[in-house]
């Protein structure tokens, strides 16, 4: 897991002061009109046309979801070049719109405090000199992504399937720098905050709390490199919490404080915001449904989707033709990945793709013959833990943790 490369340090230096001195403020807030081009997402009963914009800093063509805060969607055929999702392609969530402009990698710190021996505060610089660095490779996907299938419609950002990405993180382990402040006795939960603001005082700021055993596992990492580049500034620059097969909701970015508890964190971002009813993992209820307990959302569930075909493509009838794509087994591996072309009746294994660990994105492919007319594709995972997708779709009132089996109808002439 540790990186060999020591030049890679180099490079990344250059790319962390560069990127701090671009002054990437004005480009945030305008940098011209926006591109005209125009996307139709598969949504269903809803508006489904979304702008194509290129207006954002570090980023390149991404589906503008919403401006302030932004919220950027990956659009779909970027996940058929492969496992890893460029960075210039990964989408963007933020929650409030009062971001830093400008991080001086120089000067920024994260302060680890509260229930600890010592209070600590690290550059970026201090991390890659203190601790020792890992490598993971992690899907970073937000709780809401294909939220826009929900029916009935819930309310949140209405993203289609985009709202994920996949990245080898380059950071140090969470647990190293809070045995470097020492822990004491009684801790409870660690809780996160960003370096952004909410636009009204008396609004709460963006927190989010792990238990501490969990932020202890040696797996939680504080990253300053996605796919080998210093991390765009709105994906967090310089440095963000990863949490291996949880929602990215407590991926802090543009990580400020880390603060140990010695109580359980209660704060609304944790409850009410971003719970689910306590049904892990389906996370599902009847709409309307009265006396549901919530929880907050915690551990990913299996997902798959076919990458290189999509609903309404023309394909050959009657010869083998290539179905691709990729999937992830939520908090652990992709164990199979199976294809139905009749419905769900019957299944036909895959081949999986190269393993880049358990918390990765994995290709599958196989080849199908199909009858001439419409035929509907369906992909399924199982993951390690025996977890398969459902073949009906969850509710919940956030739009949360959908993982039923998807479809993708083509034409075959
Ligand atoms: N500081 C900060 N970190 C944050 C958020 C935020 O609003 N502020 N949003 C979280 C949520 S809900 C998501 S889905 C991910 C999105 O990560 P990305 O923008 O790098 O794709 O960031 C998480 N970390
Ligand atoms: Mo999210």
């Amino acid at each position: 897991m540790t990186s060999k490369k020591p030049e890679i340090d180099i490079v990344l230096r250059r790319q962390l002061l560069q990127a701090g001195a671009l002054g990437l403020g004005s480009a945030l807030l305008a940098r011209g009109a926006l591109a005209a081009d125009m996307i139709k997402l598969p949504l269903p009963g809803g508006p489904d046309e979304r702008r194509l914009t290129n207006a954002f800093p570090q980023k390149g063509s991404m589906i503008l979801q919403r401006t302030r805060p932004p919220l950027l969607e990956t659009p779909f055929s970027v996940y058929d070049k492969g496992v890893f999702t460029p960075v210039n392609e990964f989408y963007v969530r933020w929650h409030w719109a009062d971001i830093p402009t400008h991080m001086d990698p120089r000067t920024h710190t994260v302060t680890i405090g509260g229930h600890v021996n010592k209070e600590l505060k690290l550059t970026v610089f201090d991390l890659m000199r203190k601790f020792k660095r890992v490598e993971l490779a992690a899907v970073n996907q937000c709780s809401g992504n294909s939220r826009g299938f929900f029916q009935p419609r819930v309310a949140g950002g209405e993203w289609s399937n985009g709202a994920m990405g996949n990245a080898r993180w380059v950071g140090v382990r969470l647990k190293d720098v809070l045995d470097e402040a020492g822990v004491k006795p009684g801790a409870v939960q660690v809780q996160f905050e960003g370096s952004e603001r909410p636009v009204i005082p008396t609004a709460p700021n963006l927190k989010k709390s792990l238990n501490v055993d969990h932020a202890r596992d040696g797996e939680v990492m504080i990253a300053w490199a996605m796919n080998g580049q210093s991390l765009p500034l709105l994906n967090g620059f310089p440095f963000r919490l990863v949490v291996p097969g949880w929602y990215a909701t407590y991926w802090t970015k543009m990580l400020q404080h880390v603060t140990v508890l010695d109580h359980e964190d209660t704060n609304f971002w944790m409850h009410p915001a971003y719970t689910i009813p306590d049904n892990w993992p389906q996370a599902n209820m009847t709409p309307g449904e009265k006396d549901v307990k919530f929880v907050p959302i915690n551990k990913m569930v299996p997902r798959s989707f076919v990458t290189n075909l999509t609903t309404g493509a023309k394909v050959p009838a009657g010869r083998p033709e290539l179905v691709r794509g990729i999937a992830f087994g939520g908090d652990t591996g992709v164990k199979m990945v199976e294809l139905s072309i009749d419905g769900g009746k019957s299944w036909m294994p895959t081949q999986l793709g190269r393993d880049y660990g358990k918390y990765s994105f994995r290709q599958w492919t196989t080849h199908v013959k199909l009858d001439r007319g419409a035929q509907t594709l369906m992909a399924r995972c199982t993951n390690s833990d025996g977890l398969q997708q459902p073949m009906t779709p969850n509710w919940n009132p956030g739009g949360f943790m959908r993982n039923v089996v998807e479809s993708t109808t083509v034409m075959a002439v």
